[in-house]
């Protein structure tokens, strides 16, 4: 999740760089004829047709290096061969299809169906590679604290005023914090993304090797996903990196947090505006959000000491009395036992902050404290304009 989307316009442009290459790898005359208008919605096979392998496999080797054999040797032997067409006609990708048939029981000819139509997408790598969270914070933060993003935020907040009040109730997470979050992720579903999630997971799972394995994991968890929400996997439309909906939900996170929460009976993150709220409220209350508690503050420091309490990996776990000891301070009326200091570059120079397991909670949603600083801000903001409209309205 995260800054992950691109505009329209690159969708353009990708799809004239996809699929040209390696069409005439495999012999094609078994293999049958690929439509894409026919419909697919994977499905699970008979338990009798799971090879032996199954019960004793649960190490997953997702890792680039070792290349998979060809398929005629992977397949077991009472199975027929399978024919992948197109780009994705590459030994990691029969490996992928045959274990996800044998792990997972799918159907390995319909796999191999589905993997000769997707498209890879050389530009996702390049957009990938060059994350937003590079930029220092007086360059990042004007991005997503603008009066645009606040207005339609205070719109949106009163327009799901019964969903906000009743996640709030639920899970404890104030609404202008998952407003902000579904602000910062696609400014309230305008920008779900453009991208064929099964496209953008296997490029990345196949050709970016920095996160082959994290990639491969979620094209992995799309597929699950699928088959156990009906869909077809080439419909379904996310960020460059596979994040779905209005609160950009990976798949792996989609299965564990996407919650019902109209009560329609499905998990909709990509229709329903009630499961994404209740779904992002949900997911922070399991990352750890706590009811009422701090979330950031600024402070101050002295000496050299606090030094050691600033990792780029950021972790809310130093005791404050620790802090203080080492030449921190901060507004004394807040009351916390813990957090983690980080450094904000901003226009007048570094600023210290203190941030409490809330905002660690945030960095769960995307793990840079800039993501979690502009989610805060934009949610303040959010909160000043909702006063003043109803202030207004009375
Ligand atoms: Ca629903």
């Amino acid at each position: 999740m995260g800054m992950l989307r691109v505009t329209g316009y690159a969708l353009g442009v990708l799809f004239l760089v996809a699929g040209c290459t390696s069409a005439t790898l495999k012999p094609e005359s078994e293999a049958p004829d690929v439509s894409e208008a026919e419909p697919m919605v994977l499905t699970e096979m008979p338990a009798k047709t799971v090879t032996p392998a199954a019960s004793s496999a649960p190490s997953v080797p997702l890792v680039e290096s070792a290349p998979a054999a060809e398929p005629a040797t992977t397949s077991p032997a009472t199975l027929p061969p399978i024919h992948i067409r197109g780009p994705m006609n590459r030994p990691e990708a029969y490996a992928f299809v045959e274990e996800m048939a044998r792990l997972y029981n799918f159907d390995r000819v319909q796999l191999a169906k589905l993997f000769s139509q997707i498209k890879p997408r050389p530009k996702v790598v390049e957009a990938i590679s060059r994350p937003a969270e590079a930029q220092p914070w007086h360059k990042y933060r004007p991005r997503f604290i603008q009066a645009q993003r606040i207005d339609k935020g205070v719109a949106f907040w009163r327009a799901n005023t019964k969903y906000f009040d009743a996640a709030q109730a639920q899970f404890g997470v104030p609404t202008e914090i998952v407003a902000a979050i579904l602000g910062v992720e696609t400014l309230y579903g305008k920008h779900a993304g453009g991208f064929r999630v099964v496209d953008s997971l296997a490029t990345l799972g196949f050709d970016y090797a920095p996160r082959a394995a994290f990639f491969r994991k979620e094209l992995q968890e799309f597929l699950i996903l699928s088959r156990e929400q009906g869909w077809d996997p080439r419909a379904i439309q996310g960020s460059y990196a596979g994040a779905m909906g209005l609160g950009q939900f990976m798949p792996s996170s989609y299965r564990r947090f996407a919650v019902d929460f109209d009560g329609d009976g499905k998990r909709d993150l990509h229709r329903s505006t009630a499961d994404a709220i209740g779904s992002v409220a949900y997911y922070l209350q399991q990352h750890g959000w706590g009811a009422g508690a701090p979330i950031v503050t600024q402070a101050s420091t002295q000496g050299e000491t606090y030094t050691r309490f600033i990792s780029r990996d950021f972790k809310a776990e130093t005791p404050l009395a620790e802090m203080r000891d080492n030449g921190v301070t901060w507004d004394a009326t807040i009351v916390a036992e813990r957090a983690g200091l980080f450094e904000l570059e901003n226009t007048g120079g570094k600023e210290h902050w203190l941030g409490f397991p809330n905002f660690y909670a945030i960095t769960r949603y995307n793990r840079s404290v800039l993501y979690s600083m502009a989610v805060y801000e934009l949610a303040q903001e959010i909160l000043r304009g909702n006063a003043v409209r109803l202030t207004e309205s009375n």
